[in-house]
């Protein structure tokens, strides 16, 4: 009996290697989360842009309660079972009528985190559109094995190396517009990007990037997880404590420590590196 996806919802992550939309908080949980997120980029700017975008659970308590929250573990737990590690996060946030956009990729090419016992959830902070900038999804993709990606290095790419998968058939690709509080997920091979922001609106989604089994290792270097369900401690990553103060120092030199090491397994053998 799965836990918060339906059978049906389960049957389509493994056919489609995506499966949205899941609700998850309630409109009044969602608009408090977002007035959190938001009063802390007001007190700490750039604290959650750039390198920061990365491991913001680490340092503040309102993204730390969306990557331990119980509807979230038990939609991942749907997909993965119940011995569940969080091993990082993203806030993707675009502005009103902004050019950043997400190219073709697949999470596994440059994540280092081998097998592929791993799920990517995103959770829409604001109303996500195909207007503001959803993601886009190639069913099926996930079946194949990986695929060679161009390292495009572009000003609008948000993807660290404008990383980018050529010929993809872009008619066959399926949008996931989700409102506030839903979530979506998908599977580390799945081809996905998504558009610019053409809206009046902010685009904020926040990736839990991603949920790996014990039995996944990382290959490219070192990372942080948090033991998020299930069995404590038998993995091979360094454990990291859960955070009880926003942006305490403790907080946030572990955060730099995890994003430096995040650095340098998504840059590994890349030609140049950016700021994020
Ligand atoms: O936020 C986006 O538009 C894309 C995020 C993404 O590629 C991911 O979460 O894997």
């Amino acid at each position: 009996m799965p836990k918060r996806l339906t059978a049906e919802q389960q049957a389509t992550y493994a056919r489609e290697g995506y499966v949205a939309p899941i609700d998850i908080f309630s409109a009044d949980e969602i608009a408090e989360i977002r007035a959190e997120i938001e009063a802390a980029e007001a007190t700490w700017p750039n604290a959650l842009d750039g390198a920061g975008r990365n491991n913001g659970h680490l340092a503040l308590p309102v993204l730390d309660r969306i990557v331990h929250d119980s509807r979230v573990l038990d939609a991942i737990e749907d997909v993965l079972g119940g011995d569940i590690l969080a091993a990082g996060s993203t806030l993707f946030i675009k502005e009103p009528q902004s050019e950043g956009f997400i190219s073709w990729h697949q999470d596994a090419r440059y994540a280092g985190m081998e097998p592929h016992d791993w799920v990517t959830g995103w959770v829409a902070i604001s109303n996500v559109t195909e207007e503001n900038g959803c993601m886009y999804m190639i069913p099926g993709s996930h079946h194949a094995p990986l695929r060679d990606h161009v390292d495009t290095y572009g000003d609008d790419n948000l993807l660290t190396r404008g990383q980018e998968v050529q010929d993809v058939d872009e008619a066959a690709a399926v949008p996931l517009p989700l409102k506030p509080g839903q979530m979506s997920l998908h599977h580390p091979r799945t081809v996905h990007g998504s558009g610019p922001n053409r809206s009046s609106e902010r685009r904020i989604g926040f990736a839990l990037q991603s949920y790996i089994t014990p039995r996944v290792h990382q290959v490219l270097g070192d990372m942080y997880v948090q033991s998020a369900r299930g069995s404590e401690g038998g993995h091979s990553h360094i454990e990291a404590p859960r955070v009880a103060e926003a942006m305490s120092e403790k907080a946030v030199t572990l955060r730099a420590d995890a994003n430096q090491k995040l650095s340098d397994i998504l840059y590994a053998g890349a030609e140049r590196t950016r700021n994020y």
